[in-house]
């Protein structure tokens, strides 16, 4: 069996999102997600121009050497645009090889460890009403574990919750420039240990909540959050640092029994080494997209399950159907799965990507169908071309730059 063509398709159903797609002399195809939020044209390049005629001629049941090939041949290693790129080629390859055996992917990594895959939802409001309404709404979809974002008084615009403000008064023209949005950690830490205690008041003390602080405090604000959100009890606080300085993890785990999860923006097990050696973290966080596709995090989810500590693959709107087919094939699979996130698409990205994966009363499951289960429909992928767009950029009260 030859790969005779790799093709890269971008198509923007409402947010962009990239695909490469594998065929064989044999005629199977495999797809592989390969988006890269607000970067995306980087990763298509390093398909398009460097990645995609390398594969012609290969045998597509050599995944791991493909992996290698890629990972070690290219010289230049790791980042989010490489490991992107060769994540998209190794699940497009695992997509082949199950297609081929006539078996859903996770039989081919170990068979079902579970009959289900728990998911969370995102749940946002500016005030706590709206975050009430925004958890009773995911609650009647079905989500039995929720994570909770909210805006913060004096503060415009903030991550996970949605708003198209730009606070610097330029146009939020998502044509050609981020939106800024604006941040104050000290009115911010003040501020979410009342609204979890608002929500558990409300909602009691069994339902898993889940905070998100997005890379924005330093270690000792991470220290301080984690011990105030104690009494209420949370799933996990996630990103409480930016991810990349490991060892502030190790001060944020001196005062907080609070458990963290860390590493969407991680690309390599380098990036979690110390994190992992030393149980600084609860839950590993990377997405098959941004992470070298399978082969990769199947390795990594061994590794970090040899000291206790649990997968929760990323799964925002921003990881296609194809990324989150992926995820879900490994979910179902590894022993040491912890939680998905699954923020879901919209009606017309899943009629570009028709899936067998389903999600039922707060579970998920990938299916029955040969390969990840998805099926990329060209002709309406075409109809929604590429359209420019960034995420926010954080600025302070003095008009500096903040972590996002
Ligand atoms: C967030 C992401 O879901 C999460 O945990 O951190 O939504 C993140 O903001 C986006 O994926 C960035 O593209
Ligand atoms: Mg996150």
């Amino acid at each position: 069996m030859k790969i005779v063509d790799a093709k890269v398709v971008v198509t923007s159903p409402g947010r962009n999102f990239v695909t490469l797609q594998v065929t064989t002399d044999d005629g199977v195809t495999g797809l592989g997600d390969a988006t890269l939020n607000g970067r995306e044209l980087a990763v298509v390049s390093y398909l398009r121009d460097h990645v995609a005629p390398l594969l012609i001629g290969r045998d597509p049941h050599r995944i791991e050497d493909a992996w290698q090939y890629l990972y070690r041949g290219a010289y230049w290693r790791r980042g989010p645009v490489t490991m992107a790129a060769i994540a998209a080629v190794d699940v497009a390859l695992w997509d082949i090889k199950a297609k081929v055996a006539g078996l859903p992917l996770y039989q081919l990594l170990g068979g079902a460890s579970r009959d289900r895959i728990r998911a969370y939802g995102h749940a946002n409001g500016s005030s706590l009403p709206e975050i009430f309404d925004s958890v009773r709404a995911l609650q009647e979809r079905g989500y039995q574990a929720i994570r909770i974002q909210s805006g913060v008084p004096g503060l415009k615009s903030v991550y996970g919750v949605h708003t198209t403000t730009s606070v610097d008064g330029s146009a939020p023209d998502v044509l050609a420039r981020p939106v800024v949005e604006d941040w104050d950690t000290a009115a911010y830490l003040r501020y979410i240990p009342r609204v979890f205690e608002a929500v558990r008041n409300e909602f009691g003390p069994d339902l898993p909540l889940l905070h998100d602080a997005h890379h924005r405090l330093s270690p000792i604000e991470a220290a301080r959050l984690g011990k105030d959100l104690e009494p209420y009890d949370l799933f996990w606080l996630e990103d409480c640092t930016p991810a990349e300085d490991q060892e502030a993890l190790r001060l944020v785990r001196q005062h907080t029994t609070t458990p963290l999860a860390i590493g969407e923006v991680f690309n390599t097990v380098f990036d979690y080494q110390t994190l992992i050696d030393d149980r600084l973290i609860d839950y590993v966080r990377s997405a098959v997209t941004h992470f070298g596709g399978v082969s990769p995090m199947k390795k990594l989810f061994d590794y970090a399950g040899q000291r206790g500590i649990k997968s929760a693959i990323h799964g925002p709107e921003d990881i296609s159907p194809v990324g989150m087919a992926a995820a879900l094939h490994l979910d179902l699979a590894v022993h040491n799965f912890g939680i998905q996130e699954y923020s879901g698409h919209t009606d017309l990205t899943n009629e570009v990507f028709r899936h067998a994966y389903t999600f039922d009363d707060g579970y998920l499951h990938p299916g029955e169908a040969p390969g990840i289960g998805v099926e990329l429909d060209d002709e309406l992928a075409a109809a929604h071309p590429y359209e420019p767009g960034y995420l926010p950029v954080n600025r302070l009260q003095d008009g500096s730059v903040h972590d996002w």
